[in-house]
């Protein structure tokens, strides 16, 4: 398979590319490097071709998917609170661009598209765990645009009988996750603390649980979703809820000492709880992520 991942020199994506390239794909990157970075990617590799542009741009969409057979769509606007400052900035990227890259695979006749949508679709849960027909009340505007995109997916497959699947991550982490941002996630932030010799803040008292998948399964979900044939969306995460608390925990341990922690008043319209059910991921990507815990943490740690 010939493969356009757009998005492919961010966090997820490039983890996503090393993971095609070893499976045996030709990969084609389209990134404007606002955020992904050409070092995170092979620097040379006869399989793999980088190219700059922006996925708003049809013509730079249109060139990049010639020869393509399959897609895989990560480039996004990707921080929640960045939706919130600037919404309409947001929707250009995360809707009419995801609208671009559809649209623009339709017309090339590509076989099949993966893209990411995420858990901030369901807002708050309504249940736990969520499962893919949970209902969703995005609080964010980037939840809402994730959840408009699996409407459009879900509209181009009826209209025009593409193959398309979105994956709805919960916490990913791991190496190449940028810490410096003020949107960072709590893992690449508590990391870059824990190096520093700074306390690790916590906001609210540490009892809030997430489900934190390594970016590593990740990229391998993303290979199994483009080799599968399902539709709509599946969620990807571990089916475990940890507790901020029980990570730091894990970060003591591979750290081999104890971090000191302050604890911040909570984040506003933070979330209390947050956990998946992996039934369908298992069931349509035939996918059990492998990676533990203080395994990924290590990873990220001696990264
Ligand atoms: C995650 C996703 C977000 C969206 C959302 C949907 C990441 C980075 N973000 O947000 O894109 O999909 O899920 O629900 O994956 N925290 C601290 N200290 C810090 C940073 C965070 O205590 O320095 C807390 C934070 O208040 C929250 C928890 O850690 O309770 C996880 O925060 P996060 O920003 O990593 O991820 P989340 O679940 O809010």
């Amino acid at each position: 398979m010939t493969v356009l991942v757009t998005g492919g020199a961010g966090f997820i994506g490039s983890h996503s590319v090393e993971a095609l390239l070893a499976a045996g794909a030709q990969v084609v990157v389209l990134d404007d490097f606002s955020t992904g970075k050409r070092s995170n990617l092979p620097p040379e590799h006869p399989r793999l071709t980088v190219r700059s542009g922006d996925i708003r741009d049809a013509q730079a969409v249109a060139a990049a998917l010639a020869g393509a057979t399959h897609v895989l769509h990560l480039a996004a606007q990707v921080s929640v609170r960045a939706s919130v400052d600037d919404p309409v900035d947001s929707s250009t990227r995360n809707v009419s661009g995801f609208l671009t890259v559809i649209d623009g695979a339709r017309r090339a006749a590509v076989k099949r598209v993966v893209y990411a949508s995420s858990a901030a679709v369901y807002g708050v849960p309504a249940q736990l765990p969520l499962d893919e027909a949970a209902s969703c009340l995005p609080l964010s505007p980037y939840g809402l645009e994730k959840l408009v995109d699996d409407q459009y997916a879900a509209l181009f497959a009826a209209l025009y009988g593409q193959s398309l699947l979105g994956l709805r991550y919960f916490n990913v982490y791991g190496p190449r996750q940028d810490p410096a941002s003020p949107y960072a996630g709590v893992i690449s932030r508590f990391a870059a603390q824990l190096a520093a010799g700074a306390p690790l803040t916590v906001f609210g008292d540490g009892r809030q649980t997430r489900d934190f998948v390594f970016v590593k399964d990740v990229a391998r979900a993303n290979v199994a979703a483009l080799q599968c044939d399902h539709g709509g969306v599946v969620n990807v995460g571990t089916g475990a809820r940890v507790s901020l608390l029980d990570l730091i925990a894990a970060l003591g341990r591979c750290a081999g000492r104890t971090p000191q922690v302050r604890f911040d008043p909570p984040a506003p319209g933070d979330i209390r709880d947050s956990a998946m059910t992996p039934a369908r991921m298992r069931e349509v990507l035939g996918f059990v992520p492998g990676t533990a815990l203080d395994e990924g943490l290590r990873a990220l740690l001696h990264a």
